[in-house]
């Protein structure tokens, strides 16, 4: 089956893929909802909402900054490598990511679209300018903006709507790629989940790489049962662990 896939991906005009949680477990960083899973621990309504933060804004910093933490120790894995080696083959590219690690650009990942932001940006709460968080640790938290406003985590929280231009293109791409990689997601959270499901709508070809079944796998074309950083390389003609 994956030498199937593999001729699909090579023949491929235009190439969408969507990755989530799955795709950086092999470096370390939690999931959500398996083994283990950051849901299984704390519940999304305290950290991850506009109304955790607006109850206890101490509490989300604190979490994202143990969650940001652990992800300064983790490197990309073979799939993020093998993902940035697939973007300068293919004519027309997009990585779609649902992670907000970073760990996609530091692999060399250039046409990226982080559809839940990303944990290493700050965001004004009055103003909505977007800044990198400070390099120090931080004097205060939570942080306050030059205008004295709260400053928030860049990050999508549940029941809040994806920045308009990155939703644009990804569905632009889920709408025109002629093959649609789906990897380490459980393909749960919308409107991200609805991407796979609109390119294979549209004609294209889908393949799932996940080691366990998700809602949508009985829908794709081909399911490649097992870990992004196996299965990526070997579908990609990538070195295995090669960066
Ligand atoms: C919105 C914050 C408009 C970032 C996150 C319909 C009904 C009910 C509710 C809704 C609905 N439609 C929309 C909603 C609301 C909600 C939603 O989808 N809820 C779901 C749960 C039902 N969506 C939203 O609120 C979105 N906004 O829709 O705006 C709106 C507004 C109000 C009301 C309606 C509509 C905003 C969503 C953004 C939420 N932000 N987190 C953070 O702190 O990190 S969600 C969180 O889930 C992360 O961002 C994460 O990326 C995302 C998706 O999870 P996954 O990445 O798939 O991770 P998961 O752990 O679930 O799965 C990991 C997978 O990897 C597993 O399948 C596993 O088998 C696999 N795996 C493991 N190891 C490996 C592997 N795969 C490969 N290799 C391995 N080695």
């Amino acid at each position: 089956m994956i030498t199937e896939a593999a001729k699909r991906v090579r023949e491929a005009r235009a190439i969408a893929v969507l990755t989530g949680a799955g795709v950086s477990a092999e470096s370390g960083v939690p999931t959500f909802r398996g083994e283990g899973g950051l849901w299984r621990q704390f519940r999304a309504e305290d950290l991850a909402t506009p109304g955790a933060f607006a109850r206890d804004p101490r509490l989300v910093w604190e979490w994202y900054d143990w969650r940001r933490q652990k992800i300064a120790a983790c490197h990309p894995n073979p799939a993020h490598h093998a993902l940035a080696a697939l973007e300068s083959q293919a004519a027309e590219f997009l990585l779609i990511t649902q992670n907000i690690d970073d760990l996609h650009r530091k692999a060399g990942s250039r046409r990226l679209v982080e559809l839940h932001g990303n944990i290493w940006r700050v965001r004004c709460t009055r103003e909505a300018t977007v800044s990198a968080l400070p390099d120090v640790p931080l004097r205060e938290i939570p942080p306050r903006c030059g205008c004295g406003a709260l400053l928030r985590p860049d990050i999508v929280w549940f029941g809040e709507t994806l920045p308009a231009e990155a939703l644009d293109r990804a569905f632009r791409a889920a709408d025109t790629c002629d093959l649609f990689l789906v990897v380490g997601t459980s393909a749960l959270v919308q409107p991200a989940a609805s991407l796979p499901l609109m390119a294979k709508r549209r004609g294209a070809t889908v393949i799932e790489v996940n080691p366990d079944p998700t809602p949508i796998s009985h829908l794709v074309g081909v399911s490649l049962q097992g870990k992004a950083g196996e299965i990526l390389p070997a579908l990609l003609g990538t070195p295995p662990g090669s960066p």
